[in-house]
């Protein structure tokens, strides 16, 4: 069956020899197999690959920039389709159609050269890819400023399970015909749909850039002082938790300079406005070489981490009175761990990652989602729910939303080829709740 699946779907597309570096996720937790690795380099190859997947009845994992932190994209004895030959962008009126696989930095420099900027940033920039953002709603370093991916997302071109083309590109303004399917893609991790072209709306560049790193004596102040920031300062576009330890590690691994101690630093920027809002203690970026500067103690923390061991990556969102306690609370669920906790304070999302516990050993990960859910947090806040948090998605979902969830899969993907083992749980059959 392999090599006459392997002989069809050469036939329609090219296919990678090594399949080796895509059956293991960013953070090496996790690792599945694949029956092949397709590189289609048009939407026509896609729904080609995907006809051929559905004759020999063999599931399809979608593959961006691998840089997914919940394994979404770590096939499980499935097709690999990689968008990586699915490249080119081009900005008109204040949007840009891109190829699902072009790189989030591409995008930016496509906006950049006509006078535009791309309102989703985030460090991974070179390498992940427009398509997967889509897939993941993922967050990243402005949602202060300009919301998720969703809320840049006009249209999107996708095929559908049975090689059917939707195409939703020409980006008016105003289009109120029915279900929006476009929108509907978006966070569907690849279990829908494999998204081929996105149209997303630019931002105006901001007008002028302030970058101030301020030391504080808690994660309350800090949330009280983004609230000021918001309020005060204009054009708010990144506020940036970072404790203690953290800044120890990042200084430990990179050899940056040492901060003057303090148990919070917030980072933050805007246009304009925040010498108003910020203490005097803070330190303030005098140009764009000085902010990065700053920005290297917060970008390099996801690097630091991995070079500790394999994380455990959790993902949580939080009500804004609850963060400082949550962060409170984490010593008593990771005892033993090694933990650092991070994250996009603005957006009451906090990286959570845990070193010490195997790989496969998910009691930690369990007590921390839990945690978050029981503070009225989001068990996926920006990364997804993958393959890794899979078991838990009925924390933040309702038996009835997760039911609904399941009515929409099984009429856009009745046979479930789309990424087995992705999002969804399983029906567990026999009684009990199951996970
Ligand atoms: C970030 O904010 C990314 O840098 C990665 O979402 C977070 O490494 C992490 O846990
Ligand atoms: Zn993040």
């Amino acid at each position: 069956l392999s090599e006459d699946l392997r002989a069809a779907l050469q036939s329609v597309c090219a296919t990678a020899p090594d399949a080796t570096s895509y059956e293991v996720d960013w953070t090496r937790r996790t690792t599945g197999s694949a029956l092949a690795v397709c590189l289609p380099a048009s939407t026509a190859e896609v729904s080609a690959v995907l006809q051929v997947a559905a004759r020999h009845g063999v599931g399809v994992t979608v593959a961006g920039g691998r840089t997914g932190l919940v394994a979404g994209a770590v096939p499980d004895a499935t097709v690999v389709l990689s968008t990586e030959r699915l490249t080119g962008v081009r900005v008109t009126n204040g949007k840009a159609l891109a190829g699902a696989g072009t790189t989030l930095a591409e995008v930016q420099r496509a906006a950049a050269e006509q006078g535009w900027a791309y309102g989703v940033d985030m460090a991974s920039r070179d390498s992940a890819t427009i398509g997967g953002t889509v897939a993941t709603n993922a967050g990243g370093l402005h949602v202060v400023g300009h919301g998720t991916t969703r809320a840049q997302v006009l249209g999107v071109e996708a095929v559908l399970a049975d090689g059917s083309v939707v195409s939703r590109l020409h980006g008016l303004a105003k289009d109120a015909t029915g279900y929006d399917l476009v929108q509907l893609l978006v966070g569907s991790e690849g279990t829908l749909a494999v998204v081929t072209q996105v149209l997303v709306r630019l931002v105006a560049p901001p007008r002028s850039r302030q970058t101030v790193l301020v030391p504080l004596a808690s994660v309350e102040d800090a949330v009280r002082l983004v609230d000021r920031a918001r309020r005060e300062a204009r054009g708010l576009r990144a506020a940036e938790l970072l404790l203690a330890a953290g800044v120890e590690l990042v200084r430990d691994v990179d050899g940056l300079p040492p901060l003057p101690p303090s148990p919070v630093q917030l980072l933050l920027e805007a246009e304009e406005g925040l010498e108003d809002v910020v203490p005097d203690d803070a330190l303030v970026a005098s140009d764009a070489v000085d902010a990065a500067r700053l920005w290297a103690y917060r970008e390099r923390m996801t690097e630091a981490i991995g070079r500790l061991g394999v994380p455990h990556k959790l993902d949580v969102s939080l009500p804004q009175d609850r963060l400082g306690e949550f962060v409170d609370a984490l010593p008593s669920v990771t005892a033993g761990c090694t933990t650092h906790v991070f994250g996009h304070l603005g957006d009451g999302n906090l990286h959570v990652n845990v070193l010490g516990p195997a790989p496969d050993d998910d009691r930690v990960d369990d007590a921390v989602l839990r945690l978050a859910a029981a503070m009225g947090g989001s068990v996926g806040a920006e990364h997804g729910i993958g393959r890794a948090k899979r078991r838990w998605l009925h924390l933040s979902r309702t038996p009835a939303e997760l039911a609904a969830m399941r009515a929409v899969k099984q009429a856009l993907d009745p046979h479930g080829l789309l990424g087995p083992g992705v999002l969804l749980p399983d029906v567990v059959t026999g009684g009990g709740p199951g996970h």
